[in-house]
């Protein structure tokens, strides 16, 4: 036998640079790559990853970096979580496929039970997997065109649902997603979002539902809608808090108008927000959920959740895939499941919210650059203007990334004008950590000099 990971000393939960970032063997690496795989696949940080766990990644070189991405908010149980690590050694160990839609297995109907009792709302439910958020919401659409018999789709302004071709239709920011990707889906309408720091000032959630309301019924028709398709807090568009009485107003029109209101929880969903899903916050129940990321601890799983009635309208063999499900992959949501129960990472995703949410509100106050400093929960960004005026500034964060990055703390931007610095950490990552990792964000934000 050959030693394996387990025989390794754990992974010292601590920055520690002892190259440059990216030191010598990840440009090596990087050299390879070029020659081997698609330009057109990028990475925010060339620093390639030996080994992780917890709030921290080992690089080739031997840097430790922390972690303040969790892999776009996928590993909020931290990395190499010994609940996940085990349950999928043991499941590969037994089997590792035989295909959900040929002869099944306990671990999916496991998983759907958990998805049943976990997500908002106490009403009968049924799940169906699959491997990616974005065919997670190919298949809501699918579900909910079937079911109302209607063609209409409605998404939002900043809006982020995936990148095959109907959620390229569903995704509102062209570069680098869309240009010159189309044509794309037809019947999927914009209705403008609820965006406080951009909207005219004090403008409630109430009307700018109203607002998205009144776009939808002048353009596509109530009765044309399928559904209405929302993140409840917008990930890669830019950590876009909708005002309070913003989302219950469009569940409330869907109910009203024989729609299906879904929410797009794949980034904010299990326990990333402070709640189990962001849409607990304000008591709003979807008819139908999508989920992904964070539900298997770093193992391509994804889930379509809802109304038993909407979903089991589906005639046999209408939804499914050759891989949907996985046994593997189900294991490891089970452990992600178990350890997010076990550790109260609800609890702790409402701590390290606070944590952050009150330093970076002090860099806010100091800084000029920093237009707003918004989120909820371990889902936390501050939005970078020209000093006094709401212009989005790329470049200002741009520079306070690559700064972080250079100073081995992960950082990810996102946002429509490419301007908003966010954190997403693993929710097990010790304070200590978080506020050193803070530490150097602050100092970044404070060199633009702003
Ligand atoms: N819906 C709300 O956040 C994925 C994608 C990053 P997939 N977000 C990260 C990138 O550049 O590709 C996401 C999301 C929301 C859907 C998706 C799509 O999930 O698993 O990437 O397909």
């Amino acid at each position: 036998m050959t030693a394996t990971h387990f025989d390794e000393p754990p992974v010292a939960q601590r920055r520690q640079l002892v190259t440059e970032i990216p030191g010598p063997r990840s440009r090596a690496l990087e050299e390879r790559r070029r020659s081997a795989v698609a330009a057109g696949v990028s990475s925010t940080l060339p620093v390639y990853v030996e080994r992780a766990s917890g709030a921290v990644l080992v690089d080739v070189d031997g840097n430790s970096l922390i972690d303040l991405g969790a892999g776009i908010a996928v590993v909020s149980v931290g990395h190499a979580a010994p609940e996940v690590v085990g349950r999928v050694t043991e499941q590969a160990s037994r089997f590792t496929h035989t295909c959900f839609m040929v002869t099944p297995y306990e671990g999916y109907v496991a998983v759907c039970e958990e998805l049943s009792s976990l997500t908002p709302g106490a009403h009968e439910k049924r799940s169906a997997l699959f491997n990616s958020g974005a065919e997670a919401v190919e298949n809501a659409v699918k579900i909910a065109r079937h079911v109302t018999r209607r063609p209409a789709v409605v998404v939002f302004d900043h809006a982020y649902h995936g990148r095959t071709n109907l959620t390229m239709a569903l995704t509102a920011k062209n570069m680098p997603y869309k240009d010159r990707f189309g044509p794309f889906a037809p019947e999927v309408y914009r209705a403008p979002m609820s965006y406080p720091f951009r909207d005219p000032d004090q403008m409630s959630g109430a009307e700018a539902a109203a607002r998205a309301i009144a776009a939808v019924e002048s353009q596509v028709g109530a009765e044309n809608v399928a559904c209405v398709l929302v993140e409840p807090i917008q990930g890669e568009g830019g950590f876009v808090v909708p005002a309070p009485g913003f989302l219950p107003a469009l569940s409330r029109w869907c109910t009203a108008n024989g729609a299906l209101f879904v929410a797009d929880e794949i980034q904010t969903g299990f326990a990333r927000t402070g709640d189990w899903f962001a849409c607990d916050h304000e008591g709003v129940v979807p008819d139908l959920i999508t989920t992904a990321k964070a539900l298997a601890g770093g193992m391509p799983l994804a889930a379509v959740t809802g109304r038993a009635e909407v979903m089991d309208a589906v005639h046999p063999g209408g939804l499914g895939g050759t891989y949907g499900g996985n046994p593997v992959a189900c294991a490891a949501a089970l452990g992600a499941i178990a350890a997010m129960r076990d550790r109260d990472l609800v609890g702790a995703a409402r701590r390290i919210g606070e944590l952050v949410s009150e330093r970076l509100a002090k860099v806010a106050s100091s800084s000029a650059a920093v237009g707003e400093r918004r989120g909820r929960g371990a889902m936390q960004a501050v939005e970078l203007v020209r000093p006094g005026t709401r212009e989005p500034d790329a470049a200002a964060a741009k520079r306070v990334a690559s700064s972080c990055h250079a100073a081995g703390v992960v950082v990810l931007t996102c946002g429509t004008y490419g301007n908003v610095v966010r954190l997403l950490p693993p929710l097990v990552i010790d304070e200590a950590l978080l506020v050193e990792g803070l530490d150097v964000l602050a100092g970044a934000i404070d060199a633009l000099g702003a």
